[in-house]
């Protein structure tokens, strides 16, 4: 008898606004690009049951569903995907863990520590039974930047000494524009620090491999009150935040995240400077690494501009031939690419960042707004 095919993996999405949109097209586009084990993409999840359906007509989701713990405990259902805000995450990601299933989890990982504590034990006791618990810092999955971090990886910077990252956006430049879950701290947690700091913060640790010791924060709300649903709200959360980092290697870090920074539309940007070289990145020309060898004579030293276009780099063996630039939404691809070989080979430890990274950051997130509290006193972790 010829063997019976294995089923696919099943995913069920929940969230289906702009971070649901972008992991429906990761899903859609992972097994054209990669090697890795079938999926069926079985259900989207949203609270607005006409929204929801449009949603999986659009996205290409065989069902739609408003009950999400339903969705998530079906036992066609392997892999759950969490793109709702960060107040829901703990709740479903332990019901996800806890009914065995593997989970995707967007950053940050939740509003506050002791939330993601929780998750985290979930996560451990998962994992004793082979269960992914991933985290969403897709920026990781950019292939310039995992080229930066095997370059500092293989030694080509030396020592480093100092990375400077920011992640600026102006969509909150409008004093009039509208409330939303982002902006409200019980639903959000923080504002921009969270949000993007949180990715910035993230691509410190990733490129150089050292973890954060201790922190001097700085927060801002600019406009304190915005156009609620009822009238004027305040609101609750930064729209701007800045922060020093002591990182266990030795470096010295500066990070600063803005929903107000006028002109910038999605500029994350991480430099790393060392004793034998340097690297500049800039989100919004992703496909491009600056790389400078200090180590060259000095006359012939500068930044060079480094394509990451060809499939000797990270991620780049599945697309295009060389040359060929991929966009923001490839990086999606690129995650449950490693996802899904994580889960094809119940090995927990093959992805990253994970739960535990999340606590991790969440920590920081938390002694950046304790700094601030104590008017930029050193918070160590
Ligand atoms: C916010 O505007 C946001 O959508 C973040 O939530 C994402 O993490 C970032 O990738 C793009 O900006």
């Amino acid at each position: 008898m010829p063997e019976s095919p294995a089923r696919p993996l099943g995913v069920a999405l929940i969230g289906y606004a702009f971070m649901g949109r972008a992991h429906s097209q990761a899903w859609r586009t992972v097994g054209a690009a990669f090697d890795v084990p079938p999926i069926a993409r079985r259900v989207i999840v949203g609270r607005d049951e006409q929204a929801v359906a449009e949603a999986a007509r659009r996205l290409d989701w065989e069902e739609h569903a408003t009950d999400w713990r339903e969705a998530i405990t079906r036992d066609d259902v392997d892999i759950v995907d969490i793109c709702t805000p960060g107040f829901l995450h703990a709740e479903i990601a332990i019901t996800a863990l806890e009914a065995g299933k593997h989970v995707l989890c967007e950053k940050p990982l939740a509003n506050d520590p002791a939330e993601a504590e929780r998750m985290v034990e979930a996560a451990r006791a998962a994992r004793e039974r082979g269960q992914v618990a991933a985290l969403g810092h897709t920026y990781r999955r950019v292939p310039a930047l995992a080229h930066a971090r095997d370059l500092v990886a293989a030694g080509r910077l030396g020592q480093i000494r100092q990375i400077r990252a920011s992640y600026l956006q102006d969509w909150l430049v409008d004093a009039e524009a509208g409330m939303t879950w982002r902006l409200r701290e019980e639903t959000a947690g923080s504002g921009a620090l969270g949000d993007i700091g949180s990715h910035a913060i993230d691509q410190i640790q990733y490129v150089t491999g050292q973890q954060v010791t201790a922190v001097r924060g700085r927060l801002a709300t600019m406009v304190p009150e915005r156009p609620g649903p009822d009238g004027p709200e305040p609101v609750t959360v930064d729209d701007a935040a800045w922060a020093t980092l002591e990182l266990d290697g030795g470096a010295i870090a500066s990070v600063e995240a803005s929903r107000m920074a006028t002109g910038a539309k999605n500029e994350l940007s991480v430099e790393v400077y060392g004793t034998k070289g340097a690297l500049r990145f800039d989100l919004e020309r992703l496909d491009e690494l600056w790389f400078l060898d200090a180590t060259a004579p000095v006359a012939e030293q500068g930044f060079t501009r480094v394509l990451v276009t060809e499939p000797e780099h990270p991620y780049l063996e599945g697309w295009w031939p060389q040359g060929h630039i991929l966009g923001w939404e490839n990086a999606f691809t690129n995650q449950a690419r490693d996802l899904l070989r994580a889960v094809r080979d119940r090995d927990p430890a093959a992805y990253s960042p994970d739960f535990e990274d999340g606590l991790t950051l969440q920590r920081i997130l938390d002694a950046v707004i304790a700094s601030h509290r104590a008017d930029g006193a050193t918070v160590r972790l």
